[in-house]
Parts: structure tokens; C-alpha cells; sequence
């Protein structure tokens, strides 16, 4: 299997972008290799083949698949003998709905706590790219998102309450071992600490700890890329 990645800059081969982190958990979960080929998110040449200009694309023989949730479900239905993402289709559904709460609520408030930072480590292929594509959404410069970032940790955190009471009876969202709902949501957290130094969280945060535990997963897949430790 190959999965097309976004690259970073020279300090790290791979910008660890949620969409494409949560894949790479999955398959360190269901012990399937992938070949991981990072790509500058500008080269949309290079990703052509797929018929679509996002990352990740897995490709597995001759299956072509962009789109993280496809994959993901892809990845179930075609190795059913390597352990579950989804605990069958309620979890599914389950795991969907974190999906789109890390879309509409997580990344929401990351983003512009994030993106500046996330710009300063593109690829620089990517430079112009990011700045004017972003910019362009947000309506304003990359340094005026970031000069208003301290106004959105407090929501951020708030927004944090559904999970944080969950791990105070849970280790992991997905109860006693983590599954797909799980990479999820630490996606957002690796991609931030990835490229920021920003600290997102304090210590004595239930989210903290469960964010430690998943770093370890897997021999610390997630620790040895190169990031911040806030
Ligand atoms: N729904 C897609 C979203 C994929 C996506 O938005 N990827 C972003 C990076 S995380 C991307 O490729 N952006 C390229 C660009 O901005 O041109 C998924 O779950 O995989």
C-alpha cells in the first residue's frame, strides 16, 4: 500500500495533517504496512491520478481512495482478520459523528490557533500556496488570525468538556483500548503539535493524559515524529 501524505518543511519529511495522521493510526492498528510519500499540497499534478486534489490518498494494488472516513471503512471492509476500527456499524455511526464533531467543533478553534504556526512549517514549495489559499477563507493575513489566538484557547477548552467527563471514566474514547473515533480526534492533536508550540493544554487536563497515552500507542508511532512537547 502507498499513502500520499502533505510533506513539511525540512525540519520534518511529513506536516502530519489530521486527515492523513488517523490513517496512518488505523493502519498501525490493524498492522498493515503503507509506503508513506509526502507530497506538497500545491503538486496537485502529482496527485492527478486520484481524480481529486486532497490528501490522503491510499492506494492498495490497483484501489485508488482519497477521502480519510472512505478509507477508513475501506480498511475494515477489505481486512476484516486484523483488529476492528469500527466495532461493527453502531460504533460506525458512533465514530462518524466524531468525525464530523472534530470537523465542525475541533478543527474550528485549531485552525486559527494553528495556522500561522502550520504555514511557518509548509514545505516551501507550499509557501505562497497556504498563505494565499488561507488567507483567502479567512478574509485576513496569516499574522492577524494568529495576533487573536489567545481569545480562542478559552472556547477551545470549553469545547474540550464532552471528552474531557468521558476520560474521567474511560482511558480512551472508544472505552478500554482506542479505536478509529479515538485517532480521530487525536489527529487534530498531532497535526498541533506538530507544527506549534502553542500549548493547548494544561497538565492537570484529563485530555492531557489521554493525549500522553495515545502518543505512546504503537511503540510511540506518534511521539518519534518530530514535534512540539507542550
Ligand atoms: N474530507 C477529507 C478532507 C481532506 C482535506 O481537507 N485535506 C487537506 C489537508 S488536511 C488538503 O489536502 N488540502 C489541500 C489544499 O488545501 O489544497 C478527508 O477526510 O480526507
Amino acid at each position: 500500500m502507498k499513502l500520499y501524505e502533505a510533506a513539511g518543511d525540512h525540519r520534518r519529511p511529513f506536516s502530519n495533517r489530521p486527515y492523513s495522521w488517523r490513517i496512518v493510526m488505523a493502519l498501525a492498528h490493524k498492522g498493515l504496512a503503507a509506503e508513506r510519500i509526502a507530497l506538497p499540497i500545491s503538486d496537485k499534478e502529482s496527485l492527478a491520478f486520484s481524480g481529486q486534489t486532497l490528501i490522503p490518498v491510499l492506494v492498495d494494488g490497483g484501489t485508488i481512495l482519497p477521502d480519510s472516513w472512505a478509507i477508513a471503512c475501506y480498511l475494515d471492509g477489505t481486512y476484516p482478520n486484523t483488529p476492528a476500527l469500527f466495532d461493527g456499524p453502531v460504533a460506525r455511526a458512533h465514530a462518524r459523528f466524531v468525525h464530523e464533531w472534530g470537523d465542525h467543533v475541533q478543527s474550528r478553534d485549531l485552525v486559527p490557533m494553528l495556522v500561522y504556526d502550520a504555514w511557518r512549517h509548509a514545505h516551501p514549495r507550499d509557501s505562497d500556496y497556504f498563505r494565499q489559499s488561507r488567507e483567502a477563507r479567512a478574509g485576513c493575513t496569516l499574522e492577524e488570525i494568529n495576533a487573536r489566538r489567545g481569545g480562542v484557547l478559552p472556547r477551545f477548552r470549553t469545547h474540550l468538556d464532552p471528552l474531557r467527563v468521558s476520560l474521567r471514566t474511560h482511558s480512551f474514547l472508544c472505552g478500554r483500548a482506542p479505536t478509529y473515533a479515538d485517532f480521530i480526534v487525536f489527529s487534530h492533536f498531532q497535526w498541533a503539535r506538530c507544527v506549534s508550540p502553542y500549548r493547548l493544554l494544561e497538565s492537570d487536563d484529563p485530555v492531557y493524559h489521554w493525549r500522553e497515552r495515545m502518543l505512546d500507542l504503537f511503540d510511540g508511532l506518534a511521539r518519534n515524529e518530530p514535534g512540539y512537547d507542550v
